[in-house]
């Protein structure tokens, strides 16, 4: 029987750049996301390839929607927790509470809706892989990031007692945790505002969604008996938050 994967957060980044790289790998791809167009682009994308891939549009922040559309789904050999986001860069005191919402419902939240119907399925089958898509931000905090961090120390501290959870039921997870990845999440951070956006790659060759999906391609043909618990994966002018080498950009003559 062919395998599936499952993947939140397909529309774009480094969701979008594992659903192919999964249907390349020959998985049935589940894509999902809440913009149902770049969903079907994604699909024909995957199709023309000679991939197969179904797609469900809906928001993780809603349990309602995540058990509406995920709850007849059976046979998910593998599942990419990866819908989240950034929203906002500043101090405490200046934060905005609507964003702060949107991270911890989508990033924490989501991923335990998400989880909380597909671990089941898993556990029942007696077989399964799950991939939490965390970052250097689950264990280093930065000043300006205190939600956006704290989100994904959530998600650091849920992989690890998930992993133990989920053990005796011969069930992988894997935490991948990357430092700059280039995708439309430093846009998403700075509410659209792109030259902001752009300026977070200056001088600086980051990682794409390609890179990441490489790894979780990787991660997931390893044998029953081996297991990638955490990976942290940088661009190599990255050595942490706070540590990044930039090339001054060279001035043409
Ligand atoms: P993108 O903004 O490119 O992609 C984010 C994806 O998440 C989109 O497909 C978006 O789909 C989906 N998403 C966001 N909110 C929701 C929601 N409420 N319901 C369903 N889907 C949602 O960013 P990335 O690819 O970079 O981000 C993917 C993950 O990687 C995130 O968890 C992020 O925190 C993490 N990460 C990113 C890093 C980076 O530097 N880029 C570094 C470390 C971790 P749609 O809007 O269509 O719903
Ligand atoms: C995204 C990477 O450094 O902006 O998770 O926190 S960072």
């Amino acid at each position: 029987m062919q395998k599936q994967a499952l993947i939140t957060g397909a529309t774009s980044g480094i969701g979008r750049a594992t659903a192919l790289r999964l249907a390349k790998e020959g998985y049935a791809v589940i894509a999902t996301g809440r913009r149902a167009d770049r969903l079907a682009t994604l699909r024909a994308e995957i199709e023309a390839a000679g991939g197969r891939c179904t797609t469900l549009a809906f928001d993780v922040r809603s349990e309602e929607e995540v058990r509406r559309n995920l709850s007849p789904l059976e046979n998910i050999d593998l599942l990419v927790n990866n819908a989240g986001l950034a929203a906002g860069l500043e101090h405490i005191d200046l934060g905005d509470t609507r964003d702060w919402d949107a991270m911890i419902d989508t990033n924490v939240k989501g991923l335990l809706y998400v989880t909380r119907v597909i671990a089941p399925k898993m556990v029942a089958a007696g077989r399964g892989h799950i991939f939490n898509i965390g970052s250097i931000a689950g264990t280093e905090a930065y000043e300006n990031g205190a939600v956006y961090c704290a989100s994904k120390h959530a998600v650091h501290a849920i992989s690890q007692s998930m992993r133990a959870d989920l053990l005796s039921a011969g069930i992988k997870v894997t935490e991948i945790r990357p430092g700059m990845v280039e995708t439309e999440f430093s846009e998403v951070r700075f509410h659209g505002d792109k030259k902001r956006a752009d300026a977070v790659y200056d001088g600086v060759e980051p990682l794409t969604g390609a890179d990441i999906a490489e790894a979780i391609a990787w991660a997931a043909q390893l044998p029953a008996h081996m297991n990638v618990n955490d990976m942290v994966l940088m661009p190599s002018q990255q050595a942490g938050a706070y540590y990044t080498h930039r090339k001054t950009k060279q001035t043409t003559l």
